[in-house]
C-alpha cells in the first residue's frame, strides 16, 4: 500500500512538474500511456476529471488507442435513474459504471472533432458495436443537444440516428418532444425523441431479457430487434479525430 501511494505521488508530482494536462485520452495515449485504465484528463482547463481510457479495441488499426469512455454499464452496480444535475456533472465510479457528465462532453467536443464508438455485449457473450464518424454535444443553453452522424456498422445496427439533434432529458427536466416525459416512462436519462427512444443505454439494468415493463432496460433496438433485451455491457467512448 505504501509503495502504491508513493508511486501515485510520484506520478502526480511528475505530472505537476511537467505541467502535462491531457485534454482527453487521445493526449494520454500520445504521451506513451498505452495501457487501458483510469487517468485524469482536463476537458475544461484546470479541473482534473478521472476517466477510463480504452487504449485498444478489436477494430481496425485506426480504432486503436486513446478512447475516452463517456458512459459505461457493466454490472448494474450504479443507479442511472438520476436527476438533471447528476447528468450534467457526471456520476458513478471510474473503475466501474459511470456517466462522464454532459458539461464535460460539451467541453471536450466543442473544441475538437470526435468520433463515437458504442460497444455492446449481451449475456450470451455476443458482441457488436456501432461507429459514428462525428459526435458532439451542444452547450447547456441549447439543452446539451446531441449531434451524431457518419454511421459505420460493427454488427449492432444504428440505434442512435433517430436521436440526432435531440436535447437531453431527465425525469426532472423534460426536453423531449414527446407529449409525455420519456425519462419517467423509460426510467433513464438520454437524448430522448418524439417517440422516446431506439436505445436506452442509461435505462434499468435488466440482467437479460425482460418484457414485463416495455422498453425500460439498457437496450439497443437494432441489434436485437426488440426493446426487451437488456445488455450485459454497453459503453460509449469517443476519440479525437486528428
Ligand atoms: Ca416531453
Amino acid at each position: 500500500m505504501k509503495l502504491f501511494v508513493a508511486a501515485l505521488l510520484s506520478v502526480f508530482t511528475a505530472s505537476v512538474v511537467c505541467g502535462f494536462k491531457p485534454v482527453d485520452c487521445s493526449d494520454v495515449y500520445k504521451s506513451g500511456q498505452t495501457v487501458s485504465g483510469i487517468y485524469s484528463i482536463y476537458p475544461a482547463g484546470d479541473v482534473p476529471v478521472w476517466v477510463y481510457c480504452h487504449m485498444i479495441s478489436d477494430g481496425k488499426d485506426e480504432d486503436k488507442g486513446g478512447w475516452t469512455v463517456i458512459q459505461r454499464r457493466m454490472d448494474g452496480s450504479i443507479n442511472f435513474y438520476q436527476p438533471w444535475e447528476k447528468y450534467k456533472r457526471g456520476f458513478g465510479t471510474t473503475e466501474g459504471e459511470y456517466w462522464l457528465g454532459l458539461e464535460n462532453m460539451y467541453q471536450l467536443t466543442h473544441k475538437n472533432k470526435y468520433m463515437l464508438r458504442v460497444d455492446l455485449e449481451d449475456f450470451e457473450g455476443r458482441k457488436g458495436f456501432a461507429l459514428y464518424s462525428s459526435f458532439s454535444v451542444g452547450p447547456e443553453a441549447d439543452g446539451y443537444k446531441l449531434h451524431v452522424s457518419g454511421f459505420n456498422d460493427g454488427g449492432a445496427g444504428d440505434s442512435l440516428n433517430s436521436h440526432n439533434e435531440q436535447k437531453f432529458s431527465t425525469f426532472d427536466k423534460d426536453q423531449d418532444t414527446h407529449d409525455k416525459n420519456c425519462a419517467k416512462l423509460f426510467l433513464g436519462g438520454f437524448w430522448y425523441t418524439s417517440g422516446c427512444h431506439h436505445t436506452n443505454p442509461n435505462g434499468v439494468y435488466l440482467w437479460g431479457n425482460d418484457d414485463t415493463h416495455h422498453a425500460i432496460g439498457d437496450v439497443w433496438y437494432y441489434w436485437k430487434n426488440n426493446f426487451s433485451t437488456g445488455l450485459k455491457s454497453i459503453s460509449m467512448k469517443i476519440k479525437r479525430v486528428s
